[in-house]
């Protein structure tokens, strides 16, 4: 597979606006988005850090998974998001190589990217992200 730069990395934030705070007032980034994902009942804020994005993820709802990721462990990184090329081949390869599919296809995320997550019970405890960005092909 190709895999060619970390897309984001995610963090669980209980909530967005005092984080966003720290990210823009502390570190000196800038936050250039904010959007909701309703179907993983999140919502996001993005930051540009060179090829890489940090992603804040604020639950919507108290099912979300990402509340139960904060009750359970509390705020911090939540998931590592690789871009990959041809995602679908990346996804059947890691599963012929044992690894489980939270998402048998890809679906669509925040800002329009093909999306899939791995299990992080088989990828060394980190909750795994695929990404790829075919808006403009
Ligand atoms: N990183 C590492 N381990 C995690 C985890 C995470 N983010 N979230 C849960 N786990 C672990 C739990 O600690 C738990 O481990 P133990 O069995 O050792 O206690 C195990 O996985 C099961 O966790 P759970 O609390 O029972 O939670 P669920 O099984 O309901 O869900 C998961 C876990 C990973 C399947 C679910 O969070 C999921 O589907 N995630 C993918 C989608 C997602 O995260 N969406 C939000 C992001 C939206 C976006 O970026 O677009």
């Amino acid at each position: 597979m190709k895999t060619t730069h970390i897309e984001h990395i995610a963090i669980a934030v209980k909530d967005l606006e005092d984080s966003i705070k720290y990210y823009e007032d502390v570190l000196g980034l800038k936050c250039y988005a904010i959007e909701e994902v309703a179907d993983q009942k999140v919502k996001t804020a993005f930051f540009q850090v060179g090829q890489t994005k940090i992603e804040l993820l604020e639950a919507t709802s108290p099912d979300s998974t990402v509340a139960k990721f904060i009750e359970k462990r509390g705020q911090g990184i939540h998931h590592l998001a690789f871009a990959v090329e041809g995602i679908e081949s990346a996804l059947a390869e890691v599963k012929d190589k044992g690894v489980r599919l939270l998402d048998e296809k890809p679906r669509r995320g925040a800002e329009g990217l093909d999306i899939a997550f791995l299990h992080p019970k088989s990828t060394q405890g980190v909750l795994t992200e695929f990404c790829e960005n075919r808006q403009n092909q």
